[in-house]
Order: C-alpha cells, then structure tokens, then sequence
C-alpha cells in the first residue's frame, strides 16, 4: 500500500464526515486479550486429565503446538508481531510454571506465575487470567463449584480464590486490572429432575469466593454463561439467565462468549440490553460452527456486527474484548493472527462508519438511506486505513504475514 492510496481513502472519508486519523487512534487504543490456549489445544502444562471432560472439545493434529511456557510465549512474540497495537494475553490456570513439581490447582500462587509477568512486563502488555474448572479429576464427574459434594466443592473454591489474588498480582505488578473469569463445565448429559439445587449450590460457591473485596483497579471478576457442551446436553447450571441475574446483583462482569447461545443466536444485541444494567462486559469471540466449536473468528457478519455495537453504542471503555477459539488442525500461530486482526478489522470498519448520519436517518424514520448507507460502509476503501494503521505499526498490511508464519512454521515450529 502506498501513501497515495491512504490519502485518497482518507478523503473519501473527510467527505462523509470521518476522520481515519480519529479511527486509527481510537483502535490503537482498543487491546484485545489473545488467548494462551489456541497455542497448545488447551492442555496446559499439567497433564491431569482430559479436556472433553469440561464439556469442550480441539480437534486437529497440526504439527508444533507449544510443549511449554517458553515455546508459548516465542510463539506469541511471533504473532504479536504481526498484529498490529498493543494487546493483552489471556491466562488460564493450567499454565502455571510449577518447575516440575506437582502443585494442585488449589494451591497456585502468584510464585507459579512470575515468568508470564516478567514476560508480559517485557513485552509492556497486560494480563487476563481464569481459574481452569476441567480437565482434573476433581471435575471429572462433570461437576465442580456446583458439586454436591462439600469437599469437592471446597477444593474449587480454594482455586478460584487462589486464581483471584494471583489475577490481583498481575493487576498489581503491571499497572493494568487483570480480568479474571469464571467459566465452569457443570451440568448433566440428560433430562435433569432437578435444575433448582444445582443453581443454588453454585450461587452459595460465588458468594464465599467473592466474599473477599478486592480493588476493581486491579482485579476484575466475570462470569461466563454457556448454554450446553459436550456431555452437558441438557442442562447447564451457569446459563445465561442465572449470570446475567448473579452479575446484576453482585455487581459482577458478564462475559458473553458468542459460541455459548443456539448455534443461530447472536450477541451483539444483548451489549447494549446488558449494559443497562452492569457496569461492564467481557467478550470472548469464537466462531460457533453448528456448536460451540471455538472456530477461528473470521470477518463475517456477526463479528461486524458486534464491533459495530461496541463502537456505535460508545461502549469501547466497558467491553473487554478477548478471544476465545481453538483449533489444532491449522497452523496456532496463524489462528491468533487471523482472529486477532479480523478482530481489529471488524473495529475499524465499525469506527470509519457513518454512525451519526446512519442515527439521523434512523430517527427521521428514512430506513431506506439508513439502509443503503450501511451497504456503502461495506465497500468504503477501509482497507486503505487498514493497511496505513499496519504500516505505521511496523506489521505486514496485507498476506505478507502468512509468509512469516510458514517461515517460523520450517524454522520453529516443525522441529518440535
Ligand atoms: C468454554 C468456555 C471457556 C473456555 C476457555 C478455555 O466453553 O468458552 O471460556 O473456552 O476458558
Ligand atoms: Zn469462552
């Protein structure tokens, strides 16, 4: 792309009243936390059990995952440097550097997580972080926070507990809040005969692990919803309903993960319906295929139509944007940078949008401009800005960066 093709975009755009200047700053404002799991499938470095077990499910056998922190971090180095801005990375538990020793999860500290934050110090990014509820014995039973057992319940209240202060630490030592979130597999395969005990017993869980206040500077709590998993057909006890209702009351994030409603329902409506009513909402964008398949989020309607609802709706400052997918029959480096910039690619379409005139038209009731306009938006010369924002992020604007990822893939990644 050269400054001539920007300078033309550029003034297409002054001509319906937007600034690409504006648009690009505001998204190099915009991080998005990258998920740690699409590198590795989502083992973990524990090897205690099996992943199906929470209900989710990769599947592939591309060469090269991550066997470790180190191969975890260089594969995220390479592809931080082909997205373009600052970003953030998503933890879960499971990643714990325990220098070999067998440490439960209810008993992690900050201590098994010293070498993410002098990393994530390096690299001047911040950190997001969930407790990991599968994938253990203690949850093979397909329950965990709302087990009936007090004893099992017990132990996952002491590892979210646990995860909360070390979620605090990255908070703390990077100057930047650390989201920490919930997500638990629990449910039953069949027709429940009873909904209501489960529900409570969980509630009962969420209360005592945030009992404890701790300052929303440096640790935020959510809680993320899921209609049903793998083994978990017919009832999940955290459903959409009974967070949505926790995070009002107890004044908690809501996280809304796009693969976690009937295959044809989407989120971008609930943001502005749940922004009502809590003060802020973590993302986890996937791509559902028929289920909650966690496919790499491509530039599709529903991903445009989300930005839009974050950028048209002025919720840039309330909505956490983390992704969530995991496929191991591609390239994992190649599945973050795709995500991460179709991600950013949604954003900016959404900022270089009409969006005052699209409200003029919308409120004078002329639904057929507002209508032809949002067509145009599609074919405005938005790639144009896209490419300047990559260039002056010193990133690949266009396929270029496929070239460096097959690159790392012979040098790295195939002699693993
Ligand atoms: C599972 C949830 C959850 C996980 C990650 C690994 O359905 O989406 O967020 O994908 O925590
Ligand atoms: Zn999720």
């Amino acid at each position: 792309m050269n400054n001539c093709d920007y300078s033309a975009a550029q003034q297409r755009y002054a001509s319906i009243g937007i600034s690409t200047e504006e648009a690009i700053n505001t998204l190099a404002g915009i991080p998005v936390s990258m998920h740690c799991w699409q590198g590795d499938d989502v083992s973990g470095f524990e090897n205690s059990g099996s992943l199906t077990d929470g209900g989710i499910m990769a599947t592939g056998g591309y060469p090269g995952k991550a066997r470790n922190a180190d191969e975890l971090r260089t594969d995220m180095e390479t592809a931080f440097k082909l997205i373009p801005g600052k970003h953030r990375v998503n933890l879960h538990a499971i990643y714990a550097e325990t220098g070999g020793n067998k440490v439960d999860r209810n008993e992690l500290s900050f201590e098994h997580f010293k070498g993410w934050a002098g990393w994530a110090a390096e690299q001047k990014i911040g950190i997001d972080f969930n407790p990991t509820f599968f994938a253990h014995p203690k949850a093979a039973d397909g329950f965990t926070l709302a087990h009936r057992d007090p004893a099992v319940r017990r132990f996952w209240i002491e590892h979210a507990s646990a995860c909360r202060n070390i979620a605090r630490h990255f908070g703390e030592t990077l100057g930047k809040a650390c989201v920490c979130n919930v997500w638990i597999p629990d449910g039953y395969k069949d027709i429940p005969a009873d909904r209501k005990t489960p529900r409570l017993i969980l509630e009962e869980s969420l209360d005592e692990i945030f009992a404890r206040e701790i300052d929303p500077a440096l640790m935020l709590d959510s809680v993320e919803s899921k209609l049903f998993g793998i083994g978990t057909e017919s009832y999940v006890v955290g459903s959409h309903e009974f967070y949505l209702g926790y995070a009002v009351r107890n004044n908690k994030l809501l996280c809304l993960d796009s693969g976690h409603f009937h295959p044809t329902e989407t989120i971008e409506d609930k943001l502005s319906a749940v922004l009502c009513f809590i003060d802020e909402v973590l993302l986890h964008v996937s791509r559902g295929v028929r289920w909650d398949s966690d496919h790499v989020i491509t530039l599709d309607d529903p991903l445009i139509a989300l930005a839009r609802e974050i950028v048209w709706g002025g919720f840039i400052g309330r909505v956490h944007i983390g992704l969530d997918f995991f496929d191991a029959s591609i390239n994992r480096v190649a599945a973050w940078v795709i995500g991460m910039r179709n991600m950013q690619k949604a954003l900016l379409q959404a900022l270089l949008a009409p969006a005052v005139r699209l409200r003029d038209f919308e409120q004078q009731g002329r639904f057929t401009e507002r209508l032809a306009l949002l067509e145009e938006c599609k074919t405005m010369p938005w790639i144009a800005v896209w490419e300047e924002f990559c260039e002056r992020n010193g990133v690949p604007a266009g396929a270029e960066w496929i070239n460096a990822v097959m690159r790392y893939e012979q040098e790295v990644l195939l002699k693993r």
